[in-house]
């Protein structure tokens, strides 16, 4: 989000982003502009200049190579209407990269979790109504495998 907190209009508005690595400005580039019509949305009176009190928006997607602490720097440079030397300001972002499998492993790990309460309640129970327990649950499982063998064979 870009604005203009100073009294007169800017124009030749260009924000930038290292792109996470400061000392390289080979890999930096321009946010794209996010428009409504052929002016940024933040635009209010679409003439493409940045006014006192707009707030222009850029965005960017890019994809992380490593995981854990991330850091960029997005900035903008503009020239006042009417002449007058280039104003600019930057802003840091910080975001932590978490990997695409991360989802995943808490689901195991919940699982892990029920198993383990389950062999709790059963420890507590007397011998027989242990092995009563896992019977009834084996035999609902053997069942319900009968029953989606059947349909099958039905279907076919
Ligand atoms: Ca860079
Ligand atoms: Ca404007």
């Amino acid at each position: 989000m870009v604005g203009n907190s100073g009294s007169v209009e800017l124009e030749n508005v260009v924000v930038s982003d290292d792109n996470g690595t400061p000392t390289d400005a080979s890999d930096d580039f321009n946010p794209q502009a996010v428009l409504e019509g052929a002016f940024n949305v933040g635009d209010t009176d679409d003439d493409g200049l940045l006014a006192p009190g707009e707030q222009w928006i850029c965005t960017a997607m890019q994809r992380a190579d490593e995981t854990g602490e991330q850091s960029n720097l997005g900035a903008v440079t503009a020239t006042p209407v009417g002449g007058g030397p280039t104003v600019s300001a930057d802003a840091p972002a910080y975001w932590t990269v978490v990997r695409d499998d991360h989802d995943d492993d808490d689901d195991d790990h919940d699982d892990r979790d029920d198993d383990r309460d389950d062999d709790d309640h059963d420890r507590d129970d007397r011998d027989d109504d242990d092995s009563e327990h896992r019977k009834n649950r084996s035999e609902k499982k053997s069942k319900h495998r009968r029953y989606r063998r059947g349909r099958d064979h039905h279907d076919s």
